[in-house]
């Protein structure tokens, strides 16, 4: 019994000092904390929709530097010396960081120092995604914050729209993740916007012999030029990705992917790869349930890239400024 107990003790320790994440890590150190989210998140994301597309894309960016440890959060400071991934040009296009700033504000009233930047990005990501609508899925908690954010890094380490299917794997494999789970998670295009600049090389001067990128329908290319990005060089016309359903979390950005629609590179790099596209046909196959399911153990498993738990990291007090 006493080698039992002490089995069990050294355990306990271990899983205090490593630390994992786990469902509801904060029951009893604020109980209150995913409550305060998701009212906030169910108070407000109605009147800005636009938020959940922000958010989950906001948290995959996080997610993809650095691990999921809030970096992405992080402002350029003049005493740093460093531009942080904020400023990196895939987050110049990143938005909702007023309304993370705000739920901070909330949780250090209620529980001061004890809800990370990480794990509120993780859990208002989902929150505003089931609040307009769409799939849900589990958020163990636990994650703490990181203390180094460089702008270089993000510019290296999250895949850009010009990527092909090689990048594209290599990229996600990088960070653990697979074929099906880059299949999964590019289907959160189905909600959102983008800009010109993001695909715009596929409708002027694509390439030596072709000036439109023959991988887009032509039909679509033309509605582009004529209604969206009338220059190569504009910068501001917002896009819908998934055009006429673009609030609506659902499948039909796979059907317009395989209808050669996809709006980027790398949506139609899906379609070049056997693995991939039997996958999309897959899922287009089974029911919208079926893929909020499987979409949704993809973002549980993203939320897990390189967290930091235990003691490593910090608790950030305010999720724009490392604690001095
Ligand atoms: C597979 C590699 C991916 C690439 C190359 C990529 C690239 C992009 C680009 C270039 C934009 C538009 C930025 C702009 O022009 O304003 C965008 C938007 C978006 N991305 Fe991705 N993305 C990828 C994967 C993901 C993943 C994994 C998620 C989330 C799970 C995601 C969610 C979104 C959302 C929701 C938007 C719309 C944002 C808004 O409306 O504010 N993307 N993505
Ligand atoms: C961080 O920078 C953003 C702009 O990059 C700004 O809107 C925000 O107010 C800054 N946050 C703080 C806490 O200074
Ligand atoms: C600034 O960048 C250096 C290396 O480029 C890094 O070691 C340091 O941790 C960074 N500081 C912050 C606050 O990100
Ligand atoms: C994919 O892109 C990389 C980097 O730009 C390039 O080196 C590689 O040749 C490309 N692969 C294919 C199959 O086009
Ligand atoms: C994968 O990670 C390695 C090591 O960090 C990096 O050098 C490489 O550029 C990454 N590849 C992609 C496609 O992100
Ligand atoms: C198109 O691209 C080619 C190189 O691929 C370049 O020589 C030419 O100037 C470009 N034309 C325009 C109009 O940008
Ligand atoms: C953008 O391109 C168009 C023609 O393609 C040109 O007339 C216009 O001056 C350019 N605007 C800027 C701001 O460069
Ligand atoms: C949201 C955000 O921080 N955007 C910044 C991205 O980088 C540019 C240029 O460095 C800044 O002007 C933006 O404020």
């Amino acid at each position: 019994m006493k080698g039992f107990c002490l089995i069990i003790f050294v355990l306990a320790i271990l899983g205090s000092v490593q630390g994992q994440l786990k469902m509801g890590f904060y029951s009893r150190s604020c109980p209150k904390a995913e409550k305060i989210i998701q009212d906030y998140v169910n108070q407000h994301i109605p009147r800005v929709p636009s938020l959940g597309a922000a958010l989950i894309r906001m948290h995959f960016h996080d997610c993809f530097v650095r691990g999921c440890d809030g970096s992405v959060l992080l402002n350029s400071t003049s005493s740093s010396g460093n531009q942080t991934e904020k400023a990196a040009t895939p987050n110049l296009t990143v938005t909702g960081f007023d309304f993370i700033d705000k739920l901070k504000s909330l949780l250090e009233s209620a529980c001061p120092g004890i809800v990370s930047c990480a794990d509120i990005v993780a859990l208002a990501t989902r929150d505003t995604i089931v609040v307009t609508g769409g799939p849900s899925w589990r958020v163990p908690t636990g994650r703490r914050d990181g203390t180094v954010s460089i702008a270089s890094e993000a510019l290296s380490q999250i895949p850009a729209p010009f990527n092909n299917i090689t990048t594209l794997q290599q990229s996600f494999a990088n960070k653990s993740l697979d074929l099906k789970d880059l299949v999964l998670l590019s289907g959160a295009h189905t909600i959102g916007i983008a800009r010109c600049p993001s695909f715009s090389n596929r409708l002027y001067n694509f390439s030596a012999s072709s000036s439109t990128d023959p991988s887009l329908d032509s039909e679509y290319a033309n509605t582009l030029r004529a209604s969206k990005c009338r220059t190569p060089n504009d910068t501001t016309t917002l896009v819908e990705m998934d055009p006429g359903s673009r609030r609506t979390f659902d499948l039909s950005y796979y059907r317009l992917v395989l209808k050669r629609r996809g709006l980027f590179e790398s949506d139609s790099a899906l379609t070049k790869n056997s693995r991939t596209l039997r996958y999309i046909n897959k899922i287009l196959q089974g029911s919208l349930n079926n893929f909020y399911k499987e979409f949704g153990l993809a973002m549980e498993k993203m939320g897990r890239i390189d967290v930091k738990t235990g003691s490593s990291g910090e608790i950030r007090r305010n999720c724009a400024f490392v604690n001095s």
